[in-house]
């Protein structure tokens, strides 16, 4: 008996169990957890920031050495961790310019903020005014020529009454740089098919070596094949150096004996190049005193035999100045252009000059084009040149600048 409602009561506690869990309705499976990939400790902020990179001119946007699977996936994840950025981003062209005057502060806080400073505020803009904006310009490494010319036609407009506030005297401005600015051809390498040929020359020092890495690592990530040239056959470090970025980009690297023929390790580079099906082909070439001859015409040298392992190369032949070097700059170029022939400069270390007036100077003396300009020492600091991005980060106002962002 006992055990019969012993038996009865375990009955109705399982049926009870029953109707509470097994019957009750299914929910959907919880979403699966995705773990996050692990993150560089720079990556998140910066990304952030700065804008999302165009396929075709792509910014380098890592740290030379991780591997490209790895970077994008921080990326995707970024994405998704934001869903309340609103749904139609700010144009690229804004965030672009965002990024690149955070680059260019140091010549915004200089150069920039005295000229400001002069036409700021004047109810009435009295050509005098002109003077002071010389005296500026002229220690901002803007060039003697190029200041002339700039303020002349300001100048004439003063007089025409065409000028009659400080933002038609401000604008009046960026439309001349902006004009200086767009000689020439620009944008990032051409595509000469393969292999497109760099060449990279300049006095010592300038960058050149590390620009060839940072441009190497743009290639690299957008999927071509690269081989650098250790033109630099004067010191055994000087190769070491492109080693390491060779090794950071997974590039082979192309060199000869210390005190060897620059020409013969570009010859040899080209025709590496050549058969190993290579995208893009950098040739470094020692630092050299664009004073003295000899070395001068070693680099023309240089150009030739590589022309002579595959004709029309190289493709591009881009000068590298050091922003900080002032009026040198130009001189430099001068002599350059006259040897080599050249396709475009690459005007470096921006950051570290409040007087980045001197991109004016070349420009407008050479009519050479820049094509790139290096913001700092990471890879991720070299931005293609675009003039009206540039002057914009240059020139725009602070307050549009703040709305911007
Ligand atoms: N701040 C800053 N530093 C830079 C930039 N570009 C290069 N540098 C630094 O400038 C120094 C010289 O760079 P290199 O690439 O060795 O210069 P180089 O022209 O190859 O020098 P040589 O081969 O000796 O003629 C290095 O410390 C670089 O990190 C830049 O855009 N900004
Ligand atoms: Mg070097």
């Amino acid at each position: 008996m006992t055990v019969a409602i012993i038996l009865i009561v375990v009955a109705l506690v399982a049926a009870g169990a029953y109707f509470a869990f097994a019957r009750r309705p299914q929910l959907p499976p919880a979403p699966e957890h995705k773990a996050l990939p692990e993150k560089k400790a720079e990556a998140p902020a910066a990304r952030r920031e700065e804008p999302k990179p165009k396929p075709a001119e792509r910014e380098a946007k890592r740290e030379p050495a991780a591997p490209a699977a790895a970077e994008e996936e921080i990326e995707t994840p970024i994405e998704e961790e934001t869903p309340a950025e609103p749904a139609a981003p700010a144009p690229r062209a804004k965030r672009d310019v965002s990024a690149l005057r955070k680059g260019l502060a140091a010549s915004r806080g200089g150069f920039i903020a005295k000229l400001r400073a002069l036409v700021s505020g004047k109810k009435e803009i009295d050509p005098a005014i002109l003077e002071q904006m010389e005296e500026v310009m002229l220690s901002s490494d803007v060039g003697v020529q190029t200041t002339h010319a700039i303020l002349g036609r300001l100048r004439e407009r003063l007089e025409k009454h065409e000028l009659a506030d400080e933002d038609a005297v401000w604008n009046a401005l960026r439309a001349e740089a902006t004009e200086i600015l767009k000689v020439g051809h620009h944008g990032a390498i051409k595509n000469a098919g393969k292999p497109t040929v760099v060449l990279m020359v300049g006095v010592n020092g300038v960058g050149k070596t590390t620009t060839i890495g940072k441009l190497a690592t743009r290639a690299r990530d957008e999927g071509k094949k690269v081989l650098l040239g250790a033109g630099d056959t004067f010191r055994a470090a000087a190769v070491q150096q492109l080693e390491v970025w060779g090794k950071r980009v997974s590039a082979d690297v192309v060199k000869g004996k210390e005190g060897s023929d620059p020409g013969a390790v570009a010859y040899e580079a080209t025709s590496k190049a050549k058969e190993a099906g290579v995208d893009l082909l950098f040739v470094d070439t020692a630092g050299r005193l664009h004073t003295k001859t000899p070395l001068m015409d070693e680099i023309k040298k240089v150009r030739k035999t590589i022309d002579k392992a595959l004709s029309g190369a190289p493709h591009e032949t881009l000068l590298v100045l050091d922003a900080t070097t002032g009026q040198n700059a130009l001189q430099q170029a001068t002599q350059f252009k006259e040897a080599v022939d050249l396709t475009g400069i690459v005007l470096t270390k921006l950051d570290g000059t409040a007087k980045g007036g001197i991109v004016l100077g070349v420009c407008d003396a050479l009519k050479v084009p820049v094509r790139y300009i290096g913001l700092g020492e990471r890879a991720e600091d070299l931005r293609v040149f675009d003039a009206e991005d540039f002057v914009e980060a240059l020139f725009g106002r602070e307050e549009e600048a703040v709305a911007a962002e």
